[in-house]
């Protein structure tokens, strides 16, 4: 890429629309790594970012937008380590501070350094009040942050990133591992539910059961490798609850967040089971003894996932065995990739490419 300038789709006010425009070329110094971008995914986060009321998150404006991110290394910073120039890469989205118990183990999704506590910081990522990669190039703070992708399509590696890296973080770091014919359900099969469902397939012998409210979703269930799949009814639980012999789900995961999602996980959950609440859908649950939740339930709240976990959703789909359902958009085409996931229009995950 010889020009100076390159395109970037940036957050410029709170509540504003996305925009597309002209930024500097990043210059690495340091152990910086400039990566020319190939495919970055859209993720619902990015909505939560952008229709933030000013004040609501802990981040300084402008930034690029783009956490879910894959490229090829263009340059490297003088102490650059990991990656070398022009080898395909994908960028691990949570940018910690590298330095705390948490980031040294390689979970910088669990920084101890947070931008709620810790107001230097100005952000927690790529495309998170830092700059992210919903542009030509983007500048990674390091090269410990790259994970080499071999010849895995761009497109097909972006969102492994965060939506598969996440799905792989909730079904991987559920307390309990799933023993034979346990029965598992996950609730909403968009860009990142359906990708649990090929990582329960792929890595465990549980009975999947997923429930969604759109119909193109049950297709997309199914063709993941869900035993069965119903939309949202009143009578799901029961329906579930039979599919487990009465017992009821050892993991729901939740990928939806919301109030009716919530509900229905607690009239599932077997006792002893574990709750994954993993999306952000505004919904609420009353924890009390006695209560709804049944006795033993383990309830966890999974953030992304970590770089050694992301190693290994990669090595997942290099060797066939994660498939991502993807949407693709230009660049220029940014902003309509934000409208037609924000309507719900958009099946699997949107992936937008420079063009
Ligand atoms: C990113 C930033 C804040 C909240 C949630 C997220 C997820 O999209 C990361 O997987
Ligand atoms: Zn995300
Ligand atoms: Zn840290």
């Amino acid at each position: 890429m010889s020009t100076a300038r390159t395109r970037a789709v940036r957050l410029t006010r709170w509540g504003g629309p996305p925009v597309l425009t002209d930024v500097p070329r990043p210059v690495p110094t340091g152990e910086e790594v400039v990566v020319r971008v190939e495919a970055a995914g859209l993720c619902r986060s990015d909505l939560h970012v952008v229709d933030a009321a000013p004040g609501g998150l802990p981040y300084r404006l402008p930034f690029t937008l783009g956490h879910e991110i894959a490229g090829r290394v263009l340059e490297r910073g003088p102490r650059a380590v990991g990656p070398a120039v022009g080898e395909r890469v994908v960028v691990y989205g949570p940018w910690g501070c590298g330095r705390c118990a948490n980031c040294r183990t390689g979970a910088e999704n669990y920084c101890d350094r947070r931008p709620d506590l810790d107001r230097e910081l100005t952000g927690t990522g790529a495309g998170l009040g830092r700059d992210g990669g919903m542009a030509d190039t983007v500048l990674v703070p390091s090269g410990r942050l790259l994970v080499p992708v071999g010849d895995l399509d761009a497109v097909q590696a972006a969102p492994l990133t965060d939506a598969g890296l996440t799905a792989y973080h909730a079904v991987t770091g559920a307390g309990r591992p799933l023993a034979d014919g346990a029965s598992v359900v996950v609730l909403g099969v968009g860009g990142l539910g359906h990708l649990a469902v090929r990582i329960l397939r792929a890595t465990t012998t549980a009975q999947v059961l997923a429930v969604d409210v759109r119909e193109e979703a049950l297709v997309l269930a199914h063709a993941c490798g869900a035993h069965f799949s119903t939309l949202l009814r009143p009578d799901t639980a029961q329906v579930l609850r039979a599919r487990t012999g009465g017992a009821g789900a050892v993991t729901v995961l939740d990928f939806a967040g919301s109030r009716s999602s919530l509900e229905l996980a607690v009239a599932v959950l077997r006792s002893g089971g574990e709750l994954v609440v993993v999306g952000s859908g505004g919904g609420e649950l009353t924890v009390r003894k006695p209560g709804a939740l049944p006795p033993g339930t383990r309830i966890s709240l999974p953030f992304w996932g970590t770089v050694t976990e992301l190693e290994r959703v990669v090595a997942l789909a290099r060797e066939g065995a994660l498939h991502v359902a993807v949407e693709q958009f230009a660049l220029s085409s940014a902003p309509e990739a934000f409208e037609r996931l924000r309507a719900g229009a958009v099946r699997g995950r949107a992936v937008v490419v420079p063009d």
